[in-house]
């Protein structure tokens, strides 16, 4: 027979749970076993039937009463533990180290490129950027290799289009800088150069040079050997020797092969090769509307990846693309 007294005493051991709920986990409990569709409040409400119709009016006034009340007491206790979240049981040592952070860092080829950058900022260059993807006007045709070069041939290069390429070299910016404004010109342009040989510990498919390019009045070979030997001197060490080799670029004209004697740790040297260079050939600078007649310039284009290895003494290029991260982390 249910009665108000057994509301009463209802609500008196819901509320003394309640207050002794300490986490989520016991409150779901709490609300499963007094709120909840087999819960005791809603027993006690289903219990208003078996009354006599007298007494269905004040049991049912409280019954609500109750259940209205503990709805509400269960809502601040919710709140109160944080948002019903499924607290750890365990207690936290706030004062206990935190695990640490796992940080990144630039690649090798990254961090050498912004310090060359920096090293030609210093000597009075800006630093410009050309796209990977080229047209044959930038590629070939403005750095004077005529049609019929080998060093157009399909099959040395990663067409897209049959006039659309993978830049071969970073000569490419030489032009796009020179059609962008007059002399003088002083930059250096660093990125990426796509070729198809045969990979081996000295060559990659993809690889970084960095070009440079002086523009102006009275511009000669003797200020391409200084700047190119300041260069290395700052780079690899007061102690490094440049020498230049009579080559053949169709884009410069005298050209050369610029070599650096580079000190080993144990007290060997060789002479390694660091790339092409030579006096920008009038036909260059006529094409992108200069005055060949006034002015002169000198360009470069360094191999990144070789200084790389030579500076850190890496004996395989491929190893600086593999992404093993053993290896990267030690720079
Ligand atoms: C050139 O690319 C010319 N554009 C350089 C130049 C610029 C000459 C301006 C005159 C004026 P070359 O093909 O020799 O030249 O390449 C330059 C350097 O890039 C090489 O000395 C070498 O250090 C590097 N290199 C060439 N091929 C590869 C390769 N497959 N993998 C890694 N490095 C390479």
């Amino acid at each position: 027979m249910a009665s108000t007294a057994e509301l009463e005493q209802l609500r008196e051991e819901a509320a003394a749970a309640l207050a002794g709920v300490a986490d989520a986990h016991a409150l779901e409990a709490w609300r499963v076993r007094y709120l909840g569709m087999k819960g005791a409040v809603r027993a006690a409400l289903g219990r208003i039937k078996s009354l006599p119709p007298e007494q269905r009016r004040e049991y049912g006034r409280l019954a609500n009463e109750i259940k209205r009340g503990l709805t509400a007491a269960y809502e601040k206790r919710k709140a109160e533990l944080g948002a019903g979240t499924t607290r750890r049981v365990a207690p936290v040592d706030m004062t206990l180290p935190g695990e640490p952070l796992r940080l990144g860092h630039r690649h090798i080829i990254t961090q050498t490129i912004e310090e060359i950058v920096d090293i030609f900022a210093r000597m009075g260059f800006t630093v410009a950027y050309g796209p990977e993807v080229e047209d044959e006007r930038h590629n070939f045709e403005a750095l004077n290799i005529p049609e019929a070069h080998p060093a157009r041939d399909p099959l040395d290069n990663f067409f897209i289009t049959p006039s659309v390429m993978l830049r071969s070299q970073t000569s490419t910016v030489q032009i796009r800088v020179m059609e962008s404004q007059p002399p003088p010109v002083r930059v250096v342009s660093p990125g990426r150069v796509y070729r198809p040989d045969t990979v081996d510990a000295t060559h990659s498919f993809m690889f970084h040079q960095l070009e440079g390019l002086y523009v102006d009045e009275g511009v000669s070979m003797a200020d391409l050997k200084s700047d190119i030997d300041q260069f290395c001197k700052v780079y690899f060490g007061p102690e490094v020797r440049t020498r230049f080799r009579p080559s053949f670029f169709p884009f410069t004209e005298p050209s050369a092969e610029v070599d650096m004697l580079f000190h080993y740790e144990d007290g060997s040297s060789a002479w390694i090769e660091l790339g092409g260079c030579g006096m920008v050939d009038p036909n260059v600078l006529d094409a992108v509307g200069y005055d060949s007649e006034r002015y002169t310039g000198w360009a470069f284009g360094l191999g990144i990846e070789r200084m790389v290895m030579r500076k850190y003494n890496i004996p395989d290029i491929r190893l600086l693309f593999e992404n093993d991260v053993r290896f990267l982390r030690q720079f």
